[in-house]
């Protein structure tokens, strides 16, 4: 099952079903379930969207989907990926081998990614800081997570990223990684029993320019040198979160040096069981 936010070109907007090329609007207004977050909270979420389901359908193309967060903190965890690790070591000659021992460590990397107001959904720009050269998204499976940690769902991510900047220093990654529409987050959440194996898992990263493919590249969750388990056990350490989180697991797709993002590019990430995230690149 899959769950998703949405507006109607009236302002109405709503969490529903996804079905096809078609929503199942959910009926929030008896209280029990307020939101998206609520459902994600209850004991079986999938139970909770079934009960829900309205008698009801609005084709997927007379919506604009939101993106499927409410008040939860985003995070990512990073050189989970041996093409990740290789990137950064080109990147950053200074701090190259800090990029080497993280790869290897017990203890992953993981950073504070966004707050909601920082994330663009499906069709929603994403963003090249105005004080940057090089430039490339990140396309990442990405965990969500409930108060408890529990891993309820899962959706795609696009931790879009400051190469120059992040290479220059790496105290300077959280300028690298956290500022206005940093963070693309959808088209929506698929609940863990609509998804594959981990094992089969694809994910793929698509960019457009001019209306041509400039980048097409794969990789699968197979390649990810830490399980899921791994991670969330290091990020609930001494770390509660009452909102809930998201949690980027990484990427295993770097364009080539010197590849950057350019504005008016159009960047998809395509996940195996939850599907395509669109969005197009701006510059301020
Ligand atoms: O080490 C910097 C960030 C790494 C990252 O975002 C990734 O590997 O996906
Ligand atoms: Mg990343």
């Amino acid at each position: 099952m899959k769950l998703a936010k949405y507006q109607l070109s009236s302002g109405q907007h709503g969490v529903a079903r996804v079905e096809g090329d078609h929503l199942i609007p959910l009926d929030l207004s008896g209280g029990q379930y307020r939101s998206l977050f609520e459902i994600l909270e209850s004991d079986n979420p999938y139970e909770a969207a079934d009960f829900l389901s309205k008698a009801e359908q609005i084709p997927l193309a007379q919506v604009q989907l939101l993106p499927p967060i409410d008040q939860q903190e985003v995070w990512a965890a990073g050189v989970t990926y041996k093409r990740s690790q290789q990137a950064r070591m080109e990147e950053s000659e200074a701090a190259a081998s800090c990029y080497d021992r993280v790869y290897a460590s017990p203890r992953p990397e993981l950073f504070f990614k966004a707050s909601p107001h920082r994330v663009s959904g499906h069709g929603q720009p994403l963003r090249i800081r105005a004080d940057s050269k090089w430039n490339v998204p990140e396309p990442e499976l990405t965990l969500v997570l409930n108060t408890h940690l529990q891993l309820v769902g899962f959706t795609a991510g696009n931790d879009m990223s400051s190469r120059d900047i992040e290479g220059d220093n790496p105290l300077y990654l959280p300028q690298a990684k956290c500022y206005n529409q940093c963070c693309g987050l959808g088209p929506w959440i698929t609940l863990p029993v609509g998804m594959p194996p981990r094992s089969e898992i694809g994910i793929r990263l698509v960019i457009h320019r001019g209306g041509k493919i400039i980048y097409d590249g794969r990789t699968g969750v197979d390649h990810m040198a830490r399980t899921f388990e791994d991670l969330i056990g290091w990020l609930g350490r001494d770390n509660s979160f009452p909102t809930g989180a998201f949690l980027l697991t990484g990427t295993g797709i770097v364009p080539e040096t010197p590849f950057t993002l350019h504005k008016g590019d159009i960047v998809e990430i395509k996940i195996d069981g939850i599907g395509t995230l669109l969005n197009p690149i701006v510059q301020g």
